[in-house]
């Protein structure tokens, strides 16, 4: 008897683990850590840097950040073998002083390469010898420069074609597929401990693409090219259904022995903004964080900006925006407060 009342004194003494903690989470913070995965967004460098208030909500809101545009090439080597680090340093420096993982986000791509690159491959002044040794120096060179700070690099992004097909971008063209097998081996070479993704978009629900990606996958896997994770982008827009599959999908490539993220979610929706819009916009963020949860291999859940303020959408698809979590003035929107009433399955 008495090692029984000892025995259910000690239980009690012991802390509740975080997925037991059914209390509503206070912010995304605590959401991420009584869920037990990452909740991050990726970084506009210009905010960071110039407006206090943004900077003082994404470090109190968040686990994870990925650069927006800062750690893209054109960003980092805008003039042949010159190299401009300090944006993505200052990212880096911050998410260390408050506690955030980083995403390096991305060594390889077909968009915002520096002019320098373009157009010496345009007008053959670099060939297929050199275009392969520039792309192991770039990959090498920023793989390294932060090697042990990046959880996880976009080493890949977006290789296919919504058809199924390969992109053929400048890499595809003159190197042939086998860059891709390279850039993964080439990079972990750099950063030994670094997750290594392949991302895209539309990833959520395109059949063609999702086939084709699982073949890439597949097929690196077999040649023992170092590949760790899935990224589903996962721009979503409420005058589209919400890709119901996507938790299937996220488990297709989960089997394989993938970590799975959600990289850059966020909602889009036709202007102007109306409580029922917001409504449905809550729904779609708070159904993504759901599917994240419900497969066991999703480890990270990034929006592409938290706030209206800065956001990629309104400048590339007219008419259309709104779709971040917060507003303009940072107040939180209905789908900041569906994200918090998400519980771990
Ligand atoms: O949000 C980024 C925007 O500021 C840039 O102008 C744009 C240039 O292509 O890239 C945006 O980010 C993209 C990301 O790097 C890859 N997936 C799609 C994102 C939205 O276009």
């Amino acid at each position: 008897m008495k090692s029984l009342i000892i025995a259910l004194a000690l239980v009690a003494a012991i802390p509740l683990p975080a997925h037991a903690d059914h209390r509503t989470p206070r912010d995304l913070r605590d959401l991420a850590h009584q869920t037990g995965i990452r909740i991050g967004s990726a970084v506009d460098i210009a905010s960071l840097r110039d407006e206090a208030d943004y900077r003082k909500v994404l470090n109190r809101e968040f686990t994870h950040v990925t650069a927006e545009n800062a750690m893209k090439w054109e960003s980092v080597e805008p003039e042949r073998g010159v190299f401009t680090w300090a944006d993505a340093d200052a990212l880096v420096d911050n998410a260390r002083r408050n506690n955030q993982k980083v995403r390096g986000h991305t060594l390889v791509w077909h968009n915002q390469l520096p002019a320098w690159l373009t157009t010496g491959v345009e007008n053959g002044t670099i060939d297929a010898a050199e275009l392969r040794n520039i792309l192991r120096d770039h990959v090498t060179t920023q793989a390294r420069r932060y090697k042990g700070k990046i959880r996880a690099w976009d080493v890949v992004n977006e290789v296919v074609n919504d058809d199924g097909t390969m992109r053929q971008s400048i890499w595809l063209t003159h190197l042939g597929p086998g860059y891709i097998a390279d850039v993964f081996r080439w990079a972990h070479r750099a950063d030994p401990h670094a997750k290594l993704y392949i991302n895209d978009y539309n990833l959520e629900w395109n059949v063609p693409k999702i086939e084709t990606t699982l073949s890439i996958v597949k097929d690196l896997q077999a040649q023992g090219v170092p590949i760790h994770g899935i990224g589903f982008q996962g721009h979503l827009g409420i005058q589209y259904d919400y890709p119901g599959d996507w938790a299937n999908v996220m488990r297709r490539f989960a089997d394989l022995g993938l970590e799975v993220a959600v990289t850059e979610m966020d909602v889009r929706m036709v202007l102007p903004v109306t409580p029922e819009k917001l409504t449905t916009q809550a729904e779609y963020y708070q159904r993504a964080l759901t599917d994240c949860l419900s497969v066991k291999a999703c480890r990270e859940f990034t929006v592409w900006g938290f706030t209206d303020r800065h956001s990629w959408v309104p400048g590339w698809f007219e008419g259309e925006g709104a779709a971040c979590l917060l507003d303009e003035n940072l107040a939180p929107k209905p789908a900041y407060h569906a994200l918090l009433g998400v519980k771990k399955a």
